[in-house]
């Protein structure tokens, strides 16, 4: 069941993935690469504003993982559904939300996409049928199989690709989850960030599984590892994987190997990993690949390619103009926006 597509030690070369003839077009690479950019941009900047106690509580940047969203963005449609884990802003800049309702969540300021209540953890966005931005580890994976459970019952035409961190799959949910969503042949599309590390314990650490790809087995449920230093093999395995769950064949698994430049999150000074393996992934970086190939086959001038480095400062730059001009929410907004089911049987007083 377990098919192998191209794994990070196969074809992660810089060489290798620039000189081969491309089957993306010249639109799809500027997109990519203004929207990884985007990214980029934004959260460098997030990280800097955070030690400027800008942006407090908890801070987990997605640098270096870019190509995750991006290559996943450009394989589905504006109507398929994204959840994921706290590592969380790039998602909602991958799927078209204006960054400055990222920033101003970032600051806890009312005219975030959270209305400044969820802070970094939090971002949801409605209209892109992104449903957020999860702070327990594993906590949105059955949530990720409801999703897609809620539109297999309704006959939509909707798949939902939910992400999880290396650390997530060690979670009880993980399996219950994997388990009723091959049962049922719901469309769902795991897909593991792994990024070797959770907080500073290494995969290999945690268990003699480290091909996490090969957990899908156990439930019969075809997967795949997939390089996620680039968007080429992300966008091509999800592809696979979105038209099996619309054709109603149920689930995919995908491990993306990648890998995160900076800590943990902002506290994390990352001492469990060496320089060198930084370095090796910064070589293989997601942004300068795309790059490199739009500047070999001529996709954009220099002046075109300094145009969308303007207009990414200029948007990080609003993005943060925005934010310090926005208010703190109300008082009065504490209790709005609560769930209380009033008629909840099991209550008693
Ligand atoms: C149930 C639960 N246990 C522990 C934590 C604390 N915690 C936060 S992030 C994290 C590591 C998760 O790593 P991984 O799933 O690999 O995601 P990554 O941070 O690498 O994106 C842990 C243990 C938590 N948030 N939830
Ligand atoms: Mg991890």
């Amino acid at each position: 069941m377990a098919k192998k597509s191209t794994t990070k030690k196969e074809s992660s070369s810089k060489e290798k993935s620039t000189s081969k003839k491309s089957k993306f077009n010249k639109e799809t690479y500027l997109k990519w690469y203004e929207s990884m950019l985007l990214m980029r941009k934004f959260e460098e900047k997030a990280g800097q504003l955070y030690i400027q106690q800008k942006i407090r509580g908890f801070c987990h940047l997605y640098i270096g993982q870019e190509a995750l969203v991006a290559g996943a963005v450009s394989a589905t449609k504006p109507t398929d559904n994204m959840i994921t884990a706290y590592r969380d802003h790039a998602h909602p800049i991958g799927l078209g939300m204006d960054p400055k309702y990222v920033m101003a969540e970032l600051y806890g300021k009312e005219t975030g996409c959270s209305k400044g209540k969820g802070g970094s953890m939090h971002m949801f966005d409605n209209e892109r049928n992104f449903f957020g931005g999860h702070g327990i580890v594993g906590g949105q994976i059955p949530l990720g199989a409801g999703i897609a459970f809620a539109d297999k019952y309704r006959g939509e035409d909707k798949v939902t690709l939910c992400y999880m961190g290396d650390g997530a799959v060690r979670q009880g949910a993980f399996h219950e989850a994997l388990n009723m969503a091959m049962n049922w042949k719901l469309p769902v599309i795991f897909i593991i960030e792994n990024n070797n590390y959770a907080m500073g314990t290494s995969v290999e650490r945690v268990s003699n599984v480290t091909e996490l790809h090969n957990m899908a087995d156990g439930y019969d449920m075809p997967n795949e590892q997939v390089d996620g230093m680039a968007c080429e093999p992300v966008h091509e395995a999800i592809s696979r994987a979105v038209e099996r769950a619309r054709k109603g064949e149920g689930p995919t698994l995908l491990e993306m190997r990648t890998y995160r430049y900076k800590g943990h999150s902002m506290s994390d000074p990352a001492k469990y990993r060496t320089k060198d393996e930084l370095e090796k992934y910064k070589s293989l970086d997601p942004i300068d690949n795309a790059l490199q190939v739009i500047k070999k086959n001529k996709y954009a001038t220099e002046k075109e390619l300094k145009e969308i480095q303007e207009k990414v400062k200029k948007q990080v730059d609003e993005s943060i103009q925005f934010a310090e001009e926005s208010d703190f929410p109300d008082a009065s907004e504490l209790y709005k926006d609560v769930y209380v089911q009033e008629d909840y049987p099991f209550l008693v007083d």
